[in-house]
Parts: structure tokens; sequence; C-alpha cells
């Protein structure tokens, strides 16, 4: 199926958009890691026919968030077969307070309810004032971990020389950061594998200072597992560039030296633009729900060495956000990604509020500061989830150059 004038098409929802996208630019300054940003074009002619194959799905009658939500299944499992789950997140001593305050909010919306398990892992041990002042919170179980050399360690191949004249010359937040950085290669590679969590299927990841707006009237865990979702999300914008000038460069090298690894009905064009370059959407890892067995295979794990040895989480400022989502935008299918639409949510200083909730149901949130549900890549994401679900749709939620069957993503745009 292809729609006419995609070039025309494009810059129409680009000038459009282009209020919020310079919104999302500035907030980008504002916040870190896995943020906003001004967006650099770099090439995908690495991409070529014989690489990527793209099929249409089979009809299906699961259709993206928000548009039908009757046909997404909210059974609960029964009581004896609660999820192998917990809330997970990597903490300093130091967030005892904003964590604290992160977890009232999700007892009293969620887990009085659920009493899921967290844990808490940090690079130094906790200290017996942060133990006590997490348990206080929760009548769940609580269990605090520390981690190995392997998983937080500057890796021998970085030449030490190269990477401290980096961390002089970054212009980008956290730019002169060690810790940041092996904190960004942590989440990305080692977190789903702390023996802490080998017994969990899901997590769910949070972070100090993160609040919960809504009620969540379901188990997020078994919504997952019931529906076949692998990574579920509920912020996506575009990356700060600075910090991954050359991540999807090395992204293209690992998936044209092992082709097979891209699903047959990927989100693959949610990360391209109209010059076929990367256009930094990425959904933000602070909050995400994931089937861990996700990050747990052997193509995550191959993916995740091929970055590790490219040195780019040290001698860039590569996220594990954009590792995350661009993993799973191209080796799961559209239909195993989820977006937590109804999940209302704050991370400084960007807020996901559902619709309609300021005056009435039991979120407290102001929808009009949720600037992010009208950004390019929440948008994108819709428009190419319900292109991919429904290939026949005459809706009219796609917006921006949106093509099946094309052999090279460069000429998609052309
Ligand atoms: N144990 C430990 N945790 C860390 C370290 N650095 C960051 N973290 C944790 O990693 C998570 C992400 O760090 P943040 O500083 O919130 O990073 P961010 O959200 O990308 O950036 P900001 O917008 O600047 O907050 C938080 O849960 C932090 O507590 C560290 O050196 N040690
Ligand atoms: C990425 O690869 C393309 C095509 O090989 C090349 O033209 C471009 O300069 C590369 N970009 C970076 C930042 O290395
Ligand atoms: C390490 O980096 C420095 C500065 O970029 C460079 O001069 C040096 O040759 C590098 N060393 C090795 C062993 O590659
Ligand atoms: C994606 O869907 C296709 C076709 O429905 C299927 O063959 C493939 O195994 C799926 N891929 C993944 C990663 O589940
Ligand atoms: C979509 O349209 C094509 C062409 O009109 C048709 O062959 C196909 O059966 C349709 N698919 C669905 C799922 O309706
Ligand atoms: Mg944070």
């Amino acid at each position: 199926m292809f729609l006419g004038g995609p070039t025309v098409r494009y810059q129409r929802f680009f000038w459009r958009h282009l209020p919020v996208m310079l919104a999302g630019i500035l907030a980008g300054y504002i916040v870190g890691c896995n943020k906003p940003a001004v967006r650099q074009l770099f090439s995908l002619n690495a991409l070529s026919t014989n690489e990527i194959q793209f099929q249409q799905p089979p009809p299906t009658s699961l259709t993206t968030e928000s548009l039908t939500p009757a046909a997404i299944s909210l059974e609960e499992p029964e009581s004896s077969t609660r999820m192998r789950a917990a809330i997970v997140g990597l903490v300093r001593n130091s967030d005892l307070f904003g964590l604290r305050m992160a977890m009232r909010q999700i007892e009293d919306r969620f887990n009085r309810r659920y009493n899921y398990p967290y844990i808490f892992v940090n690079d130094v041990p906790f200290t017996d004032e942060f133990k006590k002042g997490i348990r206080d919170m929760t009548k769940a179980k609580v269990q605090f971990g520390t981690l190995d050399h392997e998983s937080w360690k500057v890796p021998e191949w970085i030449n030490a020389t190269r990477y401290e004249q980096v961390k002089r010359d970054a212009r980008y937040p956290h730019g002169e950061k060690d810790s940041y950085r092996k904190m960004c290669r942590f989440q990305s590679g080692y977190l789903h594998r702390h023996p802490l969590l080998r017994d969990i299927d899901y997590y769910w990841r949070i972070e100090p200072d993160v609040e919960y707006y809504c009620d969540i009237e379901y188990d997020p865990f078994a919504f997952m597992h019931n529906n076949g979702f692998k990574y579920g999300w509920n912020i996506a914008m575009t990356e700060f560039m600075d910090t991954i000038p050359t991540l999807w460069n090395t992204t293209v090298e690992f998936v044209n030296s092992h082709p097979e690894m891209l699903a047959t009905n990927s989100l693959w064009e949610w990360l391209v633009d109209a010059n076929g370059d990367y256009n930094g959407c990425h959904f933000w890892s602070n909050f995400e729900i994931v089937d861990l067995s996700f990050y747990r295979s052997s193509q995550y794990q191959a993916y995740f060495d091929y970055l590790d040895r490219s040195g780019g989480f040290f001698y860039e400022r590569w996220g594990d956000a954009p590792v995350h989502s661009i993993a799973a935008a191209l080796f799961l299918n559209a239909t195993q990604i989820h977006y937590f639409d109804d999940i209302g949510y704050f991370h400084p200083s960007v807020v996901s509020c559902p619709a309609n909730s300021r005056f009435s149901g039991k979120c407290v949130c102001d929808e009009s500061k949720s600037f992010v549900q009208n950004g390019y890549c929440i948008v994108r994401f819709k428009a190419i989830k319900q292109m991919l679900l429904n290939p026949n749709s005459t809706e009219s939620v796609h917006e921006g150059p949106i093509h099946y069957g094309q052999p090279a993503i460069k000429a998609v745009y052309e």
C-alpha cells in the first residue's frame, strides 16, 4: 500500500508539528540522559535491499492503543498465578527521599493491592538508613543488592587517554561523568542479568522523583503477558544527538551482519526520518515494563556486546533508552510493543497525562502540560503501528511517510 506524495505529506507533517518539536528540543536542554534533542542527520546507506524484507502482517484483531481498548484483554491472572515480576531500580543512597516519594505513589496507586516485590541495586552497599526508609514505605518484600565489578566498569578495551579527552570536551548533560556512563551501560546490558532478578520474568523500572498520577486498576505485568507484549513504554521523544553520533551506524553494521534478527513486522520505520537517517526517537526507559526474555535473548545480548565492544558507551554517552528502544523497534514485532498511555507519569521534567484528567476520573494531572502525546515520536509510533496492524485501514492516524515493501530504507523517501 502506497500513500501518494510522501514528500509533500512529510513537509506538511513537519510544519504542523514544528511547535511541539521545538518544545521538545527546549526541554532537552533542561533534562538529561535519554532526552530530546537537536536532530543531526546521518546516513543509512549501508542497509541494502537484500538485508531487509518488509512483509505485510497477517490481519489481527488487536489494534493500536486508544483506538479500541476493548480489544485488549484486561483479565487478571488467577490469584494463584501471580506473575513472576518486580519493581526494579538502580539507585543511590542519596536518592532515599526521591525514591520514597516515588514509592508512595506507586503503592497508593497500584501496589498496595498487588504487593509485587521491589528490587533495588547500587554500585556501593546500601546504608541501613536507606534500607529502613524504603522498607517503611511498603508491606511488599524489598531486596537490596550490589553490583559486581564486571557490570560497573570501564572495559579494558577503552583507551584511557581518548576517554579522558572525551569527558573534558563533552558539551552535553552529564558529559563529564564517568558514573553516568557506567550507569547507562549497566542499565543497557546488565540490570536484567543481576542475580536478584533471576527468578522474575518481568520488571517495571522506577527511578527516584518520578510520579504516578493515576490509579492503575489492573496488573500491567499480567496485561503484558496476556497480550504477548514484550516491551511497554509511556514517554517517547527524540534523543540528544550529540550523545549518540555513531550509535545508529554501529547498529546498522550489526544488523547488516545479522539480518535474520530483524523482526518481520518490526517498527524500524519509526526510527528513520524522511532522509532515511535515525530520527532520534526512543522510549524513555526510566519507565519501562519489559518481558525480560527479550533482554535475555541471544539477539539482544549479541547486540549489546557489539555496542559495548565499539566503545560508544564511553567515547560518546549512549543512553540505555535509545539502546533499549532501537533493539525493541528492530528485533520485536510491532504487536509486541505497547504504549501505556493510560499510565499517568512524570519524570523530571516531562509529563505523560491521559486525556480528560483534570476534572474527572482518578488521575490528577494536567494534560495541557503533556505535550509528549502529540509529539513527533508518539504520533509516528501510533501511525506506524496502526498501519502494520491494519494495512487496509483508512483511518487518518498516519501522517508522514509510511510505506511497505520498499527495497531499501533510503529509497523509501525519495
Ligand atoms: N547506584 C547508582 N545509581 C545511579 C548512579 N547514577 C545514576 N544512578 C541511578 O540511575 C538512574 C538514572 O539516573 P538519573 O540521574 O536519574 O539519570 P537521568 O534520569 O537520565 O537524568 P536526569 O534527568 O539528569 O535525572 C536513577 O535511578 C539513579 O538513581 C550511580 O552512580 N550509582
Ligand atoms: C554513517 O555511515 C554513513 C554511510 O556509510 C556515512 O556516510 C556517515 O558519515 C556515517 N556517520 C558517522 C557519524 O559516522
Ligand atoms: C589512545 O588514544 C590516543 C588519543 O586519541 C591516541 O593518541 C593513542 O594512539 C591511542 N592508543 C592506542 C593504543 O590506540
Ligand atoms: C513476528 O511476526 C512474524 C509473522 O507473524 C513471525 O513469523 C515472527 O516469528 C515474529 N517475530 C517475533 C520476534 O516474534
Ligand atoms: C487489503 O486490501 C487488499 C487489496 O484490496 C486485499 O487483497 C486484502 O485482502 C485486504 N486485506 C485485509 C486484511 O482486508
Ligand atoms: Mg532520572
